[in-house]
């Protein structure tokens, strides 16, 4: 008798959950893996966590998460980007994917994956390629006017964190007014001044990890694109302007000023 055709076939290997996928980003030491060592720490006890870093030539800030022992070692990975940080979060996001996708199915189901950029300067953003929504990190030591240089993180990241706002008073900065500006600048998307030693704080910023997850599982989280480009010429002869579009692309038919 042949066997019945079903118990002939392979079942097919089960497809990952897609996880939310979360980035990162800011300037150098602006607290990037500090804050995600703190979302680990408090949230990683009810969601499933994994972590993917982005160094130029290290894995130094995975060696740190692991270190802090936030979250089993084998869920934080790390990409060596061996290039601009950018390029890794926005032109050729084919190994952060490829890193996503393997703790998605070495873990699965993970409820998010924490991305984060190799500290950069203003205007380095994730692609919506590779992340759903994107937190764009300041902090205060950086100075009191960072928020006003603007640049497409700033303004149009999902969330804007102003980091350590412990330290506002050491180096005379008006932590309110940073904010205040940010908001001012952002039209309505939100902004959080946190310190790691501000438990209401910390709360205000896992508030907006979990309605987030919320959205995602709801099927209405939409992910945008902050525009890869602060304002910028393109020779002597032209205005200062920005390519405000959600990541249409466009030529530029003259080079020099980039
Ligand atoms: N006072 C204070 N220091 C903080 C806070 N968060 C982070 N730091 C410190 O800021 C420094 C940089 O933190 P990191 O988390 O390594 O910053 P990063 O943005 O990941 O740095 P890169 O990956 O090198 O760009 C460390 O010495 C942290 O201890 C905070 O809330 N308050
Ligand atoms: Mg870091």
């Amino acid at each position: 008798m042949p066997e019945p055709v079903a118990a002939q076939v392979d079942s097919p290997a089960k497809t990952p959950r897609r996880a939310l996928r979360l980035g990162v980003a800011g300037p150098v030491g602006t607290g990037k893996t500090s804050l995600i060592g703190l979302i680990c720490s408090r949230l990683g006890r009810e969601l499933s966590l994994a972590v993917v870093t982005n160094d130029i030539y290290t894995d130094e800030d995975a060696r740190m998460l692991r270190a802090a022992n936030v979250l089993s070692p084998q869920r934080i990975r790390a990409v060596e980007t061996g290039a601009c940080p950018h390029t890794a979060i926005r032109d050729d996001v084919t190994a952060n994917l490829m890193a996503v996708e393997d703790l998605e199915r070495d873990f699965d189901p993970v409820d998010i994956v924490l991305v984060e950029s190799g500290g950069d300067n203003l205007t380095a953003t994730f692609s919506p390629a590779l992340v759903d929504a994107q937190l764009f990190v300041l902090d205060v030591a950086g100075g009191g006017d960072v928020v006003r240089k603007g640049g497409p993180g700033i303004a149009r990241a999902d969330l804007l964190v102003v980091n350590k706002t412990d330290l506002a008073p050491h180096v005379g900065v008006d932590a309110d007014r940073m904010v205040r500006e940010g908001r001012e600048a952002r039209h309505g998307r939100p902004v959080v001044a946190l310190s790691r030693h501000d438990p209401s704080a910390v709360d205000a910023l896992l508030a907006w990890v979990r309605a987030t997850l919320a959205e995602f599982r709801a099927e209405t989280l939409v992910p945008t694109d902050p525009g890869p480009m602060a304002p910028h010429q393109h020779g002597p002869d032209s205005t200062s302007h920005t390519h405000a579009g959600r990541g249409t692309a466009h030529g530029h038919d003259v080079q020099p000023g980039h």
